[in-house]
């Protein structure tokens, strides 16, 4: 018995000691952090844009190439996310400027400053750091803006809270044409790139400073992002388009946010896609086209649900409130859920819209679990992530109505999946805590 506790405690520590270096590598499967090292881990991919796409009032196959193809294996998942990415950026966001020439900063028990420098400009800004009780490193969550999000129940669970004011990088209350803040002092302020790509790409530069930090307030490699409505809808975006993100949380989001585009129209209250795109230039230039008709679009959300595979999603929702559309957001999730699934984790996605109080971004005590369940997991690899899905009877939308696709078996050849999230149980990584 002696030496059976001695063996598991010496276990413990050298599977502790490997955790960083584990999430990085993607080599050592940990719940921990991210399998993914990169911003973008398919930059490499061949992507050849279609010169026309096919106009279809169902969801695009998350598993068909932009060649026709379907993809067979777990591995195949990496260039066809990198497709479905360039489609995102083209046709609904904007472009992502990725790898700035220069990204140097401070990460302090208070806050993070950020200098940014590319093509010949440079911006600032900075965010503020909450920590939790303990030693630390801790593992962190950027909380976009002032509302809606459990700030209280993500310390307790062991995460240091970064509020972000996305604000600071892409402000609202312009037009298009004459964008403000730091990513459009950077890239124009005629950047056809709207203001969701803005923000993810200042959480992605918040994350760059973290990495080059020394690692000892704050660990890199174990970074969410939430925020609700408005920030829901920016928390989305930049967890499907920073892969280092482990857990996403998106809350309320909203129409341009997790609702399939798709189903908008003809979900009774929902905000109009219109409406989405010209309240504030959230959208990219580009998405201005298809407002009027989204069947048009060789991409849906579902698709940027599938783009945070295999990491950590918990999407949030209300069925009280028509316009937040959440009959089409729990499509993206169901849609999304297939690609998890197809890449051996369906744990990993959780849904929940079965909440009590209608106020939008309201204090809830129904996801505080769940929540905390998926900080756990995710950025501190303790148990295994909620895998639920609780969708409002009120709200709850069918997927087969919305596809003519089925989810394949993909091979598992070691690719992307990474394993991030308990409910492998046999490959040692939960264990070791
Ligand atoms: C759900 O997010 C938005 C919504 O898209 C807007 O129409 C409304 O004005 O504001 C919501 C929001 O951000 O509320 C805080």
């Amino acid at each position: 018995v002696w030496l059976a506790t001695i063996f598991v405690a010496l276990a413990s520590l050298a599977f502790a000691s490997l955790v960083p270096e584990a999430g990085a590598a993607g080599s050592l499967r940990t719940a921990a952090a991210t399998p993914f090292a990169d911003e973008d881990d398919g930059a490499d991919c061949n992507v050849q844009l279609p010169g026309s796409t096919p106009s279809s009032s169902l969801l695009p196959d998350p598993f068909t190439r932009i060649d026709g193809t379907r993809i067979t294996s777990r591995s195949d998942w990496r260039c066809r996310r990198a497709e479905i990415r360039e489609l995102a950026e083209r046709y609904v966001y904007g472009e992502k400027h990725s790898a700035p020439q220069s990204v140097t900063g401070t990460v302090s028990r208070t806050g993070i400053t950020v200098n940014v420098s590319d093509q010949g400009r440079s911006a600032t800004f900075s965010a503020t750091v909450d920590l939790p009780s303990g030693t630390g490193p801790f593992p962190a969550v950027i909380v976009y803006g002032g509302f809606g999000a459990d700030t209280a129940a993500i310390k307790a669970a062991g995460a240091a809270v970064i509020s972000y004011d996305p604000y600071a990088v892409g402000a609202e209350g312009t037009p298009r044409t004459s964008k403000q803040g730091a990513y459009y002092s950077i890239y124009g302020s005629s950047s056809s790139t709207g203001l969701l790509m803005a923000w993810a790409w200042g959480v992605s530069r918040i994350i760059d400073v973290i990495e080059q930090s020394d690692g000892s307030i704050l660990r890199a490699n174990a970074t969410g992002v939430t925020g609700c409505s408005r920030f829901g809808k920016g928390a989305f975006v930049a967890g499907a388009f920073d892969q280092r993100i482990a857990l996403t949380m998106p809350i309320e989001s909203g129409t341009g946010g997790a609702p399939i585009f798709r189903g908008v129209p003809g979900e009774s209250g929902s905000q109009p896609l219109s409406s989405a795109y010209s309240e504030q230039p959230w959208l990219g230039d580009a998405f201005g086209s298809y407002t009027g008709n989204p069947a048009g679009l060789p991409v849906d959300t579902h698709e940027m649900v599938a783009m945070i595979a295999p990491r950590g999603l918990f999407m949030m929702e209300n069925p009280h409130v028509d316009w937040l559309g959440a009959r089409s957001g729990s499509v993206a999730a169901l849609g999304g859920a297939e690609v998890y699934k197809a890449l051996g984790v369906p744990s990993n996605i959780s849904y929940w819209s079965d909440v009590q109080d209608g106020t939008h971004c309201a204090s809830r005590s129904e996801w505080r679990a769940p929540l905390q369940q998926s900080i756990q997991t995710f950025l501190l690899g303790t148990g295994n992530p909620p895998g639920v899905f609780r969708i409002s009877s009120a709200k709850a939308g069918n997927l087969s109505q919305w596809r003519d696709w089925q989810t394949p078996t993909l091979t598992d050849d070691g690719g992307t999946a990474g394993g991030t999230g308990g409910e492998e149980g046999d490959d040692g990584g939960e264990e070791g805590d």
